[in-house]
Formats: structure tokens, C-alpha cells, sequence
């Protein structure tokens, strides 16, 4: 491709699949061919599908790609923003202390009356030769006494790093008789780095470990007349908060969130809730499809990410409960909060529309921050997940044509079935037919592709050489990634946001989320 063409024609006039050839041209073969499967420009079939987004697939070695291990989705990411557990990793130092407190999940520990808060911890077995060599299930024994002898804390979780899973200590048996030994409830995670090709392995496994220890516990039913859970929002610079505030607003009871702002407790009571909301579908969906078997909690995807998202999501749970009180309120609530949001809208306008934006995120993110950009006029060029499965691309409906494969299959399915005394369905089958008759979608997800512009490229889990050649050929006016790639991107001259953290800003989700988004990005 003519370099003077990519520098003066408009980018919408330079064809997604010259850009995709461009980007494999310089690569070995068959790691193009690999890749290409990877890069994909949206489009409908006939049909209206969409097209096959290679995904959870491993990372070709000498890539530098944008994932993190099993074991930070495990520890750091589901269940790290639990304020009320010690979180003990059972490894040589490193990999405790470079997740201590590294994603920034907010807490209020004046929620609970204890006021126990551990995030600010670091707890490590610190392995030394002496345990790889020897075993380290005895100085794990040592340091869940320890920790618990110093603070008391109403549970421990053992998360495995690496050398634990190579040189075989049995951590769920050391889980077994610390637990019977103290009286407190102390779980397990086989969560080594290596044993998914992400960190979206971690989270299956830590969904699987809070559902068997922790979930259905306690089955006191609390007050509220709509009792909610909230799935997969993790309080990252305060989101939860600001939704916390929002359900309040609309007198809707929030039971617990899976796991901004939480406690074990709350997880713990969860299965009493009438609904499970569904932020992040990527991390959490296993706990909701298990709950809905085991418990008869239907679950609904939702989107607080944007104005219009979340007045569409509360306007959802209205709908589910069928209730006009519920629904006036929730109106009111929305003719409250927009004019705020509006004006701030209408403040950047004029600045942020017709801009460009590419988002390369987690698992979710880059799919629901496409809504916030799209209310500032801007449009999304190309987007990708570091580590979603093709669910999270194409939609749900996929999910039973789709192979296990090698690496999936390290990892444990639950065979859940209905509790014979818990299980009590929410909504009589006649009356979840006639909802989604009403167009109210349960057990769903639609995925990013159908969202998305066509001619809009799709890359999954994009390498650093194609975060540059792709900023080269497009020059986005912003791009979204984390702090890995912010200041190589930066150094090309176009500013990246940080969507991962919100570059400490935040928080972004919900009507206040909104603005502080539309303010933080017309900077
Ligand atoms: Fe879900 Fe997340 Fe995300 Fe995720 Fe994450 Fe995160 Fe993320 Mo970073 S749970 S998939 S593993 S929304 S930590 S709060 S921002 S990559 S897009």
C-alpha cells in the first residue's frame, strides 16, 4: 500500500481489507494465516450473522500480547474486590506483590459493620527453593494460621500460582483441615498462570470456587421489594458506588454485587434475589447460569456503561418485575438525571463529533464503551477483547455449537442440578414467555459484532506490532487500551485512555459516569 495514500485519503476511504493485509504483510506465514482468523472486518451474512471471530485461542509465542495469567483473572479480578476474605497467594513473591492493589476496585468498608477491609494487604506464602524442592503445603498450613491468628477474618482463599500446580501441592486438602481446624470458611483455587491461554480461565474458576464454597450459605431474606443482584461490575473507580446510588434512587434492593464493594456475606445470601443483572458477561456468566439451574434466579444482560445504556437497564428491570410503582419511580429517576447529562453532552458536542476511536480492552470493555463514544458523536474504527471467547464477538446463541478444546478442558465443569429445597423459579414459565414476547431477552448476550458499524475491523487478543500499525494507517484521535500500551501509543502522538483503570478517573459508569466520561475524554 502507497504510503502517501495512507497519510491524505480520509479513513473512512481506506478499505478495512487493504488495512488487514497491510498489518499481515510483514509476519512469517503461517502466523499470518494464524492471525488472520483473528482479524476480522464486520459484515452480515445473508442470514444475519455475523462473521467468526478466532478467539480464546493461544497467544503465538513471540508476540507481545496484551493478556495477563489464569491467575490474575482468578485472584486479582473476581475475586480480589472482596474486602472481607484474605486473599493468601500461595507462590514465590512476585506474583502476590505485583497484583497488590495493582486494579484499582474500589471498597467502603463503613458498609459493614465490622469495617474489615484486607485489600490493602499483600499476603504471600513467599516460596522459597527449600518449598519447590520440598512441597509448600506445610508454610501454606503456617500462613493461614498466621493470618488468621492476626486479623480473625471470616474467610480465606488460597490462590495457586505457577510452581504450585508443577510440583503438586495439594492446596483444596490444606483448604479442608484449615477450615475444620479454625471454624471459618477457608477455599481453594487451582488458578496457576499457565492453566487457560488467559485470564479468563481464572475467571471460570474462580466463578466455579465462590459457587461451591461460598454461594447459598446463608438463605435469610432480607428486606426490599425488588431484590437484585448485580454480576460482573467490580467498582472499578467507583462504578458501583454510583450504581449503589442509582438502585437506591429507584428503591431497588441491591442484595449483592459479584464483586464491587462486596462482601462474603453478600455472596453468600445472593441466592435469595429475585434477578441476576449481567454487566460483564466475559467474567461472571457461569455464576449466573449456575445460579438460574441450581436456584431458579432467571438472569438478563445489562449495559451501565453510557446515559442511554443504563436508563435502557433500569427501564429492563422495571419491565422484568412488571411493576407500576417500580416503573414510575424508574422513569422518574431517568427525567432526573438526564438534564445533567445532556447539558454535559451538549458541552462537548461540538468538539468530540466526528472524532475516531479504536478499543483494544479486556473482555467487555471494548464492546460497552463503544455506547459512551457513540452518544459523543464519535465512531468506533476497530475494536477488539485481549482474551473474550466468540460468545463475546458473535453472540450466545453460538455457545452450543462451540468445541471444548484443549485448554478449555483444564478446566473443571460443574455439574450443577436443582436444589431439591432452594430451588424456587422467579417467573412461572407462562409468565417468561409472555416477558419475552415483550422483547425482554433472558440468558442472552448479542455480543460486540452486532453492535458494531460494518467495515468496522474486529481484532482479537492484537499484538503491540498491530496496535502501531494500525494507529499508523488510521491515526485514531484516541485510542483505548491500558497502561501496558498507553505510552507507546502516546509516543506516536495520539492519546490513549485507559480503560482498564480510567487513568484514575472514573467513575464511568452509570448517569454521573457518563459525564465525568464525556468531560475526561473532551480533555
Ligand atoms: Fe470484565 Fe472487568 Fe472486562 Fe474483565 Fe479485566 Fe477489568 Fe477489563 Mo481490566 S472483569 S472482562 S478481566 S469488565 S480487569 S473490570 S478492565 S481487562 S474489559
Amino acid at each position: 500500500m502507497d504510503i502517501k495514500l495512507k497519510q491524505s485519503a480520509p479513513v473512512e476511504h481506506i478499505p478495512p481489507n487493504e488495512i488487514k493485509k497491510e498489518m499481515l504483510t510483514d509476519y512469517p506465514v503461517k502466523v499470518a494465516r494464524k492471525r488472520a482468523k483473528q482479524i476480522v472486518i464486520n459484515t452480515r451474512n445473508e442470514d444475519g450473522s455475523v462473521p467468526e471471530v478466532q478467539s480464546n485461542v493461544r497467544t503465538i509465542p513471540g508476540i507481545i500480547s496484551q493478556r495477563g495469567c489464569c491467575y490474575a483473572g482468578c485472584k486479582g479480578v473476581v475475586l480480589g474486590p472482596t474486602r472481607d476474605i484474605i486473599n493468601i497467594t500461595h507462590g514465590p513473591i512476585g506474583c502476590g506483590f505485583y497484583s497488590w492493589l495493582t486494579r484499582r476496585n474500589q471498597t467502603n468498608p463503613a458498609d459493614s459493620a465490622d469495617g474489615q477491609n484486607f485489600m490493602p494487604y499483600c499476603f504471600s506464602t513467599d516460596m522459597q527453593e527449600q518449598e519447590i524442592v520440598f512441597g509448600g503445603e506445610r508454610k501454606l498450613k503456617q500462613a493461614v494460621q498466621e493470618a488468621y491468628d492476626i486479623f480473625k477474618p471470616k474467610a480465606i482463599s488460597i490462590f495457586s500460582t505457577c510452581p504450585v500446580g508443577l510440583i503438586g501441592d495439594d492446596v483444596h486438602a490444606v483448604a479442608r483441615e484449615m477450615k475444620e481446624k479454625l471454624g471459618i470458611n477457608v477455599f481453594a483455587f487451582s488458578c496457576e498462570g499457565y492453566r487457560g491461554v488467559s485470564q479468563s480461565a481464572g475467571h471460570h474458576i474462580a466463578n466455579n470456587g465462590l459457587f461451591k464454597h461460598v454461594i447459598g450459605l446463608d438463605d435469610t431474606v432480607g428486606p426490599g421489594k425488588y431484590r437484585i443482584n448485580l454480576l460482573g461490575e467490580y467498582n472499578i473507580g467507583g462504578d458501583a458506588f454510583e450504581l449503589e446510588r442509582i438502585f437506591e434512587k429507584c428503591g431497588i434492593t441491591l442484595v449483592s454485587t459479584f464483586s464491587g464493594n462486596s462482601t462474603i456475606d453478600r455472596f453468600a445470601n445472593s441466592h435469595t434475589a429475585d434477578v441476576n443483572l449481567i454487566m460483564c458477561h466475559r467474567s461472571i456468566n457461569y455464576v449466573a447460569e449456575m445460579m438460574e439451574k441450581k436456584y431458579g434466579i432467571p438472569w438478563i444482560k445489562v449495559n451501565f456503561t453510557g446515559a442511554e445504556g443504563t436508563a435502557k437497564s433500569l427501564r429492563k428491570i422495571g419491565q422484568y418485575y412488571g411493576d407500576s410503582e417500580l416503573i414510575a419511580r424508574i422513569e422518574e429517576v431517568i427525567a432526573e438525571e438526564m438534564p445533567a447529562v445532556m447539558s454535559a453532552l451538549d458541552d462537548v458536542l461540538p468538539r468530540t463529533t466526528g472524532k475516531t476511536a479504536m478499543l483494544f480492552v479486556g473482555g467487555s470493555r471494548a464492546h460497552h464503551y463503544q455506547d459512551l463514544f457513540t452518544e459523543m458523536g464519535m465512531k468506533t474504527l476497530a475494536a477488539g477483547y485481549e482474551f473474550a471467547h466468540r460468545d463475546d464477538y458473535e453472540g450466545r446463541h453460538l455457545l452450543p455449537f462451540l468445541k471444548a478444546d484443549a485448554d478449555s478442558k483444564n478446566i473443571e465443569e460443574l455439574t450443577v442440578e436443582q436444589d431439591p429445597v432452594k430451588f424456587r423459579p422467579r417467573k412461572s414459565p407462562e409468565e417468561l414467555a409472555c416477558l419475552a414476547a415483550e422483547g425482554l431477552t433472558f440468558s442472552e448476550y448479542q455480543g460486540m459484532l452486532a453492535e458494531m458499524e460494518e467495515e468496522a475491523l474486529v481484532i482479537d487478543d492484537i499484538s503491540q506490532y498491530e496496535t502501531e500499525k494500525l494507529i499508523e494507517l488510521y491515526k485514531p484521535d484516541i485510542f483505548c487500551a491500558g497502561i501496558k500500551e498507553k505510552y507507546v501509543v502516546q509516543k506516536s502522538g495520539v492519546p490513549l485512555k485507559q480503560l482498564h483503570n480510567y487513568d484514575y478517573g472514573g467513575p464511568y459508569a452509570g448517569f454521573r459516569g457518563a459525564v465525568n466520561f464525556y468531560q475526561d475524554i473532551d480533555q
